[in-house]
């Protein structure tokens, strides 16, 4: 056990956030924009080294560019697995500073309590931040967590051609980012990631922390359709092969058929869209979009998927179009480790922080994680329910609190493996 007790250093890591913050920012747009494999995301990425290195910690990449942060164990570690503390810095167009960046260095922050207490830990704490976890350019979205899982084949993901055209493991390469490390070399212990909720549900209800026991079932999909382009003017409405209107009344179907069919749990959102030849007096003859589809339940996100489909065969012969599909991503829902649950419950109520159990409407690294270790997730509440918005906001003690709340499952955690 560490010789001197065990704190937060609150100031180092709200700076941190801060300055992290700062990286990538876009005065214009408002917020930062840290695209995975950008060079500002390589920025992020020499400033968490460094950070990692003023911490004394043994900096690891591998292959698919995930950064780890090692801070040894008092004695050598043998058979025994670290305990991994980690989530992303990539982000988002006009994020907010918070979305995974702030698992990432809480995780620091635990590493300095340590570090300042005096003595090592009784195991190893490795602090991960993961590559690509956002998926706007590269899809899926958390690649570099579900590499290191296994769950995609380290080949696949560098040859992976992101929305720009670029190969990812080349843009790896470009940034200095593609590691010596396997994916996967590390197997932890157990893997905690503290997150921003991103959500409406802590603030409405007026809890700090969110014990989070599961994570919901994602499906990315793009779909194409092609049509005729014709003119605007001359066109009857009966001989138009319009892939404009095709694709709109397929966002309508999925907000008035789809989303209808489940309203409590199944959510649809098409975040690009894009039409050629994108002029005013030409009937498009393409439509390119995404389709994300989540539910907390397989199946009904499995009928949520089936309905898009047919409907989709059904616009085609309507409006004598063509539509092409592509898988983005899709995963199940998670259910994390009920023991970890139970460890952040009863760190919060030790606290006095409020809390309750949940269900992430997000997609993490932990649900990546979960496949080779023991993982569970602390959320802290997000103001207004914003995020992926450069409005995203938690205030500094509720920041505080959850790191607080992370540092003690952690030492409770390697208190009893010691
Ligand atoms: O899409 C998600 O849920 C995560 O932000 N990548
Ligand atoms: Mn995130
Ligand atoms: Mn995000």
């Amino acid at each position: 056990m560490p010789t001197a007790p065990l704190s937060l250093d609150a100031g180092a890591l709200l700076e941190q956030l801060r300055a992290l913050g700062a990286i990538g920012a876009d005065a214009a747009a408002g917020g930062r924009t840290r695209i995975a494999l950008s060079d500002a995301d390589k920025a992020g990425r020499d400033q968490l080294v460094q950070w990692m290195r003023e911490l004394r910690l043994e900096v690891r990449v591998d292959r698919i560019g995930n950064v780890f942060g090692i801070l040894p164990a008092a004695a050598p570690a043998g058979e025994r697995r670290p305990l991994m503390i980690g989530s992303h810095i990539d982000t988002v167009r006009n994020a907010g500073a918070l979305d995974g960046c702030y698992g990432v260095l809480a995780g620091l922050a635990v590493a300095r309590a340590y570090r300042a207490a005096g003595t090592p830990p009784p195991r190893a704490i490795v602090v991960a931040a993961f590559t690509n976890e956002e998926g706007v350019r590269f899809q899926p979205d958390m690649m570099g967590s579900l590499v290191y899982a296994g769950g995609l084949a380290l080949d696949e993901a560098l040859d992976t051609l992101g929305t720009d055209g670029a190969r990812l493991g080349d843009e790896l390469q470009r940034i200095g980012y593609a590691g010596e490390m396997a994916p996967g070399a590390i197997v932890p212990g157990e893997y905690l990631e503290l997150h921003i909720e991103q959500g409406p549900v802590l603030e409405a209800e007026g809890r700090l922390i969110g014990v989070v026991e599961s994570l919901q079932g994602i499906s990315w999909q793009k779909i194409t359709v092609h049509g005729t382009a014709n003119h605007a003017g001359t066109t009857p409405t009966r001989l138009r092969h319009d892939a404009g209107y095709a694709a709109a009344a397929i966002v309508a179907f999925l907000r008035e058929h789809v989303v209808a069919a489940a309203p409590d749990t199944t959510l649809a959102t098409t975040g690009s869209l894009r039409l050629e030849p994108d002029v005013v007096n030409v009937i498009p003859r393409k439509a390119v979009f995404t389709v994300d589809l989540r539910d907390p339940d397989e199946a009904r996100l499995q009928a949520a998927e089936r309905r898009l489909a047919d409907f989709l065969v059904q616009i085609a012969a309507r409006e004598g179009v063509r539509i092409e599909t592509e898988r983005l991503a899709r995963f199940e829902p998670v259910s994390f480790d009920a023991g970890l649950a139970d460890e952040i419950e009863a760190s919060a109520r030790r606290f006095g922080f409020t809390h309750r159990r949940m269900t992430s409407g997000a997609g993490h690294d932990a649900q990546m994680i979960a496949r080779i270790a023991p993982a569970a997730m602390i959320f802290v509440p997000s103001r207004g329910g914003i995020s992926h918005n450069p409005r995203e906001h938690t205030d500094d003690a509720q920041l505080v609190q959850g790191a607080q709340v992370l540092l003690d499952v952690v030492r409770r955690r390697l208190a009893a493996s010691a």
